[in-house]
C-alpha cells in the first residue's frame, strides 16, 4: 500500500513540475544593490473547483494538476480566485524591489481591494488596500498597486473588501 501511495505522490509532483509556471524574473537570490521592478497581473474572478479544466480528475490524478484545475476536495463548488489558482500566485521579490500588481476585477457582483499584509507602506499609503480610505474599491475595472518593499520576511497578500475580507 505504501508503494502505491508513493507512486501517486511521484506522479503528482512530476505533474506539478510539468505544469508549473516558469519562475518570475524577480524570483532570485537577493544581492545588495540588485533591486528590480517586478510586474504581476492578478485576474480576480468567480471560478469553481473541479471545473472542465480538470478533465478526468480525480479518476486520472495527472489531470488534477492541469493548469487552471483546482481539485479542492473533489467536490465542485464555487470560489473566487486570482489567476484561477488556489492558493493564489506568490510574489517572490527582494527587499528594495518595486512591486507593481495590476489587479483586474472580473467579478460582476463584488468590489475588491488587496492588502499586502506586513508591508509598512511608508510613502506608499495609497496602495495599502483599505477600501474607501486609501483607495476606491475596484469595481468592473482595474487598479495598479505600486510600492517598494522596505522590510523582508514571509508575508501574505489578501482580500480587503466586502465579505471577502473574512478570510483575513
Ligand atoms: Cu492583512
Amino acid at each position: 500500500m505504501k508503494i502505491v501511495v508513493s507512486v501517486i505522490g511521484v506522479v503528482l509532483v512530476a505533474a506539478l513540475t510539468l505544469f508549473a509556471d516558469a519562475a518570475h524574473e524577480c524570483e532570485r537570490t537577493c544581492e545588495a544593490g540588485d533591486t528590480r521592478t517586478c510586474y504581476y497581473t492578478f485576474n480576480l474572478q468567480e471560478y469553481h473547483t473541479m471545473s472542465r479544466a480538470c478533465f478526468n480528475c480525480p479518476f486520472n490524478t495527472t489531470d488534477c494538476s492541469r493548469p487552471e484545475c483546482i481539485a479542492g476536495d473533489g467536490v465542485a463548488r464555487p470560489l473566487i480566485t486570482i489567476n484561477r489558482q488556489l492558493p493564489g500566485p506568490s510574489i517572490n521579490v527582494c527587499e528594495g524591489d518595486r512591486v507593481v500588481v495590476d489587479v483586474y476585477n472580473w467579478m460582476l457582483s463584488d468590489t475588491e481591494t488587496i492588502h499586502f499584509h506586513g508591508h509598512h507602506m511608508k510613502d506608499f499609503q495609497y496602495y495599502d488596500g483599505v477600501p474607501f480610505v486609501t483607495q476606491c474599491p475596484i469595481l468592473g475595472g482595474s487598479f495598479r498597486y505600486n510600492f517598494v518593499t522596505t522590510n523582508s520576511g514571509t508575508l501574505w497578500w489578501h482580500s480587503h473588501s466586502g465579505m471577502l475580507i473574512t478570510n483575513h
